[in-house]
């Protein structure tokens, strides 16, 4: 393997990968810079599925040797409303719709809950594929729960509402390099590496 192609649109995402593999002495190119422009349609079932189907679709166009394309599904799912948003996280309330808006509008679903049944987890699925199909897939992730307003600037999406016991704040609260070491990307991402490495990849 000579080069990483992600196959993601978020750059919120894509900074947390770089950040997290920064330490790879990999070429990783987001999909833009590689050139590709593609609208997936994502429409698997679980979080590998999609993770799939987007590494697969992103592998399809390249001609190149040597080239693994990974992709990152993830979501929230909060056990108190069914594992909403999960595999719909990006798409809930619509997909152009600001978080701000999407974080009030689950705290407000959530209104009364008790703690104890705000549990809530953060998924990530990192697929692997090359032109000839899917290589593997890894899934990591981050057990937490829903707390009652929002906080904190770091992060992206739903880490505002989403706090840990341990350190008793928000994933937004956590400096960029916790994020990455306690979470479920980073978790995904490791067992990745792991697993391409053993599989000689
Ligand atoms: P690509 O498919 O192009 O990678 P996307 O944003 O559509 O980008 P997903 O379908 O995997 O990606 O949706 C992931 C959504 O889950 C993301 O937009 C956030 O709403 C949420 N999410 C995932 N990881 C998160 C994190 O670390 N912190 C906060 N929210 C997260």
């Amino acid at each position: 393997m000579k080069k990483i192609i992600f196959a993601t649109g978020n750059q919120d995402k894509m900074g947390e990968i770089r950040s997290i593999l920064s330490d790879w002495e990999m070429e990783i190119q987001s999909m833009r810079e590689a050139g590709i422009e593609l609208e997936i349609v994502e429409d698997g079932q679980s979080f590998e599925e999609n993770a799939s189907i987007k590494a697969k679709a992103v592998a399809a166009q390249v001609q190149e040797d040597g080239v693994v394309v990974l992709a990152d599904d993830s979501g929230l799912e909060i056990d108190y409303l069914g594992k909403e948003p999960g595999i719909y996280s990006a798409r809930y309330l619509g997909e152009d719709t600001p978080y701000k808006i999407k974080n009030q509008k689950i705290l407000e679903r959530m209104n009364g809950v008790p703690k104890e049944k705000r549990t809530a987890r953060f998924v990530c699925a990192i697929a692997a594929a090359d032109k000839n199909g899917e290589i593997c897939v890894t899934r990591g992730t981050i057990e937490g729960y829903i707390g009652w307003e929002p906080s904190g600037a770091h992060g992206f999406g739903y880490d505002p509402i989403f706090y840990l016991d341990e350190y008793g704040c928000s994933t937004a609260e956590l400096s960029p390099e916790l994020k990455n070491q306690l979470s479920h990307r980073g978790k995904a991402l490791f067992a990745m590496r792991q697993k391409l490495a053993e599989m000689a990849v």
